[in-house]
Order: structure tokens, then C-alpha cells, then sequence
């Protein structure tokens, strides 16, 4: 008993590891099937301890009785490939930034607007929002239910994991270039990534912001609230995994320590990690592998009327990509919305 689950892009980053979570939190398969471009057909890749499956080619793959495909092949491959696997009847759980903003199209953040999901039914295809977007509303939804945010100015501090396998082996071969003194040219990344922060992710808009600063800004009014302002800067620094983000946040009333402390603490999905102490926070290294975001340094802004700021950390392969994909899953199963006839 279980349903057909396929991951296309199965050897990408967050392929790999939407299998695992699958895997982990034993979600109901009666079968996966991992898909990825002809180039990676035939490769072998694990299910769980025991299980190893056969990558097939996207390209020639019929979704015909596939229940749920999680996708993450890139943008411009889901654009072909994800409406013809909703055409064939299947619920496709995009992770892509293709559809994020299409009205009828839910992107979702279960622990933040679950109810949204319903409205998947007309092209069935449900957006999984960007990995820096996810934590960052997943901290901000508890403190705008307590009072209502106005504005948000976020810098990220994003691990190379997001940008691909080809950028964690190059911030790799960076590193150890300069201790035997071989100078690697960036490939992947505009500058060198190795010993350096890079203040560029994706491409540049019109108005000087890039693609991935604009994500978080259109992306948390979609998911949280039309009237929040989000203001970003996105940076790439040299972490593997995880993604850090100072963000202050202005209310449109009082909202004291205590309180942001008690909501913070009873969120699902986060975990406070917070003393005003050395070491008393959470960095990449502590969270890569973990499922919650973390919140760290919380603290009031004085120099707003109502502000307060803070760190939040997360695994961007986990929370911000694969663990969110597999959590839309399993609450259509939680709503009753995913119907199929081999569960
Ligand atoms: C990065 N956030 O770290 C990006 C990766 O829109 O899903 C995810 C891009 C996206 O480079």
C-alpha cells in the first residue's frame, strides 16, 4: 500500500536528497522511480538501506499512473516536463523557480500556509518556494501572527550546495589550489569562491537587484502576506551547506522580546538556539543535515519604532529544497488530496 512516487533530476543535489527524506520519514511508496536526463540514464542510486534503483531517462518516461513526481531538474526542464507528467495525471511537487509565481499555482511552506494547497487542482502542480525564502518565512510567520510585519531587510549568506554539485567541487578545488599554490579559475562562480563572499546570486533584474533577491521579496508576499516589503541582498559564501540570514524585521505595532522569544519557541519547524555567549548560536556546520531552521541572536532593533533582528540557519538541501517538498506531500495525504488508486 503506498503510492508511485517519481524524483526527476534524481542525481542532482536535491534529488539525492528528496530520496533520502522520502527514505527517512518512510513516506507511503508503493514504488520510486528516479528520473534524470538521458546523459544519467542507467546509473544506480540508493533507496533507503536496501533499496537501489536504475535512473531512467525523463525524456522517455510515461507518467501514466504516477501518483506524485517531486521535481528538481532545473527551470527550463520543468517547463516542458512537469506539465506533461500533470497532463498525464500525476500531483507534480515543483522545486524549480519556473512556476513559483503563476496564480494558479500554490507555493507552499506547510507550516505556514498549508491551506493554500488546495488550490493545486486546476494544473496540478504545486511550487516548492526557494531555499532562502523557506526559512526565512518559516521564522517570520510566528512574529507576524503576534504583530503584523511591515518590512523586512535580509542579507543571505548562502552555501555553494545551492548553486549545484559543480560549485561545492569548485569551492573544493579552490581551497586546496591555494594551499599548493594552484590558482583554480572560477568556472561556476563569477569571482573565486574559496576565502571569499561573493554579493551576486542569479541573474540581474532591470532594477539592480538579482533574481534570487527578488525570489524572497515576491515570494514572501505570495506565501505570508501581499503588504510585506521585503528589501534583500544575496551573498555566496564559502560553506558547503546551509544558509545563513541576518534579517531585521519592522512591526506595525509593539512586539516585545519575550513575546517573539515564546512565539519563536512554539513554531514548528524551528528550533531557538540562542545565548548570549560564546557560541551560544547556530552556524552552517551545526545545522547541515538537520530538518529544523534555527534562530539565533535575537534581539531588539532600535533603530525603528517597532523592530527586532535576528539569525536564522538552515540546511537549504533539507528545510529550503527536499524536506519542504516531501512535507507538501505528505499534508495533501494529511488533507485528503491526493487520491490514488494504489493506496
Ligand atoms: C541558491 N537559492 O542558493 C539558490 C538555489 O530558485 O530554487 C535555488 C534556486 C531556486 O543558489
Amino acid at each position: 500500500m503506498g503510492y508511485r512516487v517519481a524524483v526527476v533530476g534524481a542525481t542532482g543535489n536535491v534529488g539525492r536528497e528528496m530520496l533520502k527524506t522520502l527514505a527517512e520519514r518512510a513516506f507511503p511508496v508503493s514504488e520510486v522511480i528516479a528520473l534524470a536526463s538521458g546523459r544519467s540514464a542507467g546509473q544506480e542510486i540508493s533507496f533507503g538501506e536496501k533499496k537501489v534503483l536504475k535512473v531512467q531517462n525523463l525524456e522517455k518516461f510515461d507518467f501514466k499512473g504516477v501518483d506524485i513526481a517531486l521535481f528538481s531538474p532545473g527551470a527550463a526542464i520543468s517547463a516542458v516536463h512537469a506539465p506533461r507528467a500533470a497532463a498525464a495525471g500525476c500531483v507534480v511537487i515543483d522545486n524549480t523557480s519556473q512556476f513559483r509565481m503563476d496564480a494558479d499555482v500554490p507555493l507552499v511552506v506547510p507550516e505556514v500556509n498549508p491551506h493554500a494547497l488546495k488550490g493545486f487542482r486546476k494544473r496540478r502542480i504545486i511550487a516548492n518556494p526557494n531555499c532562502s525564502t523557506i526559512q526565512m518565512v518559516l521564522a517570520l510567520k510566528p512574529l507576524h501572527d503576534v504583530a503584523r510585519i511591515k518590512r523586512v531587510v535580509v542579507a543571505t549568506y548562502q552555501s555553494v550546495s545551492g548553486a549545484g554539485k559543480e560549485a561545492m567541487d569548485e569551492l573544493f578545488t579552490q581551497t586546496r589550489g591555494i594551499y599548493v599554490n594552484d590558482a583554480a579559475t572560477p568556472e561556476v562562480f563569477t569571482k573565486p569562491i574559496a576565502f571569499n563572499c561573493i554579493p551576486h546570486i542569479d541573474k540581474f533584474m532591470d532594477d539592480g537587484f538579482t533574481k534570487e533577491e527578488w525570489k524572497m521579496a515576491v515570494e514572501t508576499r505570495k506565501i505570508l502576506d501581499p503588504d510585506i516589503q521585503v528589501s534583500a541582498t544575496a551573498v555566496r559564501v564559502p560553506a558547503f551547506i546551509g544558509h545563513g540570514e541576518a534579517v531585521n524585521v519592522e512591526f506595525e505595532s509593539g512586539i516585545t522580546l519575550e513575546q517573539a522569544f515564546d512565539a519563536l519557541r512554539g513554531a514548528p519547524g524551528l528550533t531557538v538556539l540562542d545565548r548570549r555567549e560564546d557560541g551560544g548560536y547556530a552556524t552552517q556546520v551545526d545545522v547541515a543535515g538537520e530538518d529544523p531552521v534555527f534562530v539565533s541572536r535575537l534581539r531588539v532593533d532600535p533603530t525603528v519604532p517597532h523592530g527586532l533582528a535576528f539569525w536564522c540557519v538552515g540546511d537549504n538541501l533539507r528545510k529550503g529544497a527536499a524536506l519542504n517538498a516531501v512535507q507538501i506531500a505528505e499534508e495533501l495525504v494529511r488533507q485528503g488530496l491526493l487520491v490514488s488508486e494504489s493506496a
